[in-house]
């Protein structure tokens, strides 16, 4: 204790998780001054649904997750949102079965909602079962109405396969009708820096002009810009799909204690 007297300084923001330098810059319209990280860290579980007439229909805005099987996407939303066990997560492939949603946004107000759907070309999985799951997320991103944008995850070391080239066809309409698109090069972690440099250019090249990004979620690269990114899409700048944020209360004085 010292005999300093106490000084005047305005009240504590509320607690973020710790972030590095570039999850702290400005976010754009954003009232509240939340940091991407701290907003993806509200993130917890909704709903789940084995088919899409399941899934309840909302108005906020909608991110899915997708890729092969064994990708990291239930990885990447786990890492994103700084929770370890939200999102199943496995060595084993076809960990995912359900359409999982998950809730992001401060104080119980739901602001966007992320979607871990289970992975495809997963060898093990019986013909009809792919067959059926495969029509299931074929409809799910034609058809579900609130999707702001879909983030497909590649593990660079396989490129983009087939399927997702097929899954890139079906989601080309609604993309050149303004749908967000990105493609989230996973475990860049397993590359040497060479390796990933090569890996981003080719992949640019497929995306055909869409965002592309490396990520590792061991080494929590890339993690503050897709958080940014997702924030970015889920909160235009002209705030016509903006979620309301809870309003802030006044700037209060408090006695600063000391140390
Ligand atoms: N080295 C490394 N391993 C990762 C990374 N991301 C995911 N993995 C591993 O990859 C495996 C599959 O991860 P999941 O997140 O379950 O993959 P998924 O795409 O959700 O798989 P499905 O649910 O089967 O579609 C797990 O063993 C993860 O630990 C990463 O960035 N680096
Ligand atoms: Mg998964």
């Amino acid at each position: 204790m010292s005999s300093r007297p106490p000084v005047r300084v305005p009240a504590k923001p509320a607690k973020v998780p710790k972030a590095n330098a570039a999850a702290t810059s400005v976010v754009r319209n954003n009232p509240a001054s939340v940091t991407p990280m701290g907003w993806m860290h509200t993130a917890r579980f909704l709903t789940t649904a084995a088919q899409l007439h399941h899934l309840p229909a909302m108005d906020t805005p909608e991110i899915a997750f997708v890729g092969r099987s064994n990708a990291g996407k239930s990885t990447c939303i786990n890492t994103l949102t700084q929770k370890k066990q939200l999102a199943f997560a496995s060595k084993k492939p076809g960990r995912t079965q359900h359409i999982n949603l998950f809730a992001l946004g401060k104080q119980g107000i739901t602001d966007a909602v992320l979607a871990d759907l289970p992975g495809y070309g997963y060898a093990a999985v019986a013909k009809m079962d792919k067959l059926r799951w495969q029509q299931v997320m074929a409809n799910y991103l034609v058809s579900r109405d609130n999707l702001t944008g879909i983030v497909m995850m590649c593990d660079p070391r396989h490129g983009l396969t087939e399927l997702d080239d097929i899954l890139l066809e079906v989601i080309r309409p609604r993309v050149e009708e303004g749908l967000k698109f990105l493609i989230i090069l996973t475990k860049a972690d397993k590359l040497t820096r060479a390796e990933q440099a090569k890996a981003l250019s080719i992949a640019r090249l497929q995306a055909g002009g869409g965002e592309v990004k490396l990520f590792s979620a061991l080494k929590k690269q890339g993690v503050d810009e897709v958080a940014q990114l997702l924030w970015d899409w889920t909160h235009p700048a002209d705030g016509a799909v903006a979620a309301p944020q809870a309003a802030e209360p006044p700037e209060e004085e408090t006695e600063a204690v000391d140390e």
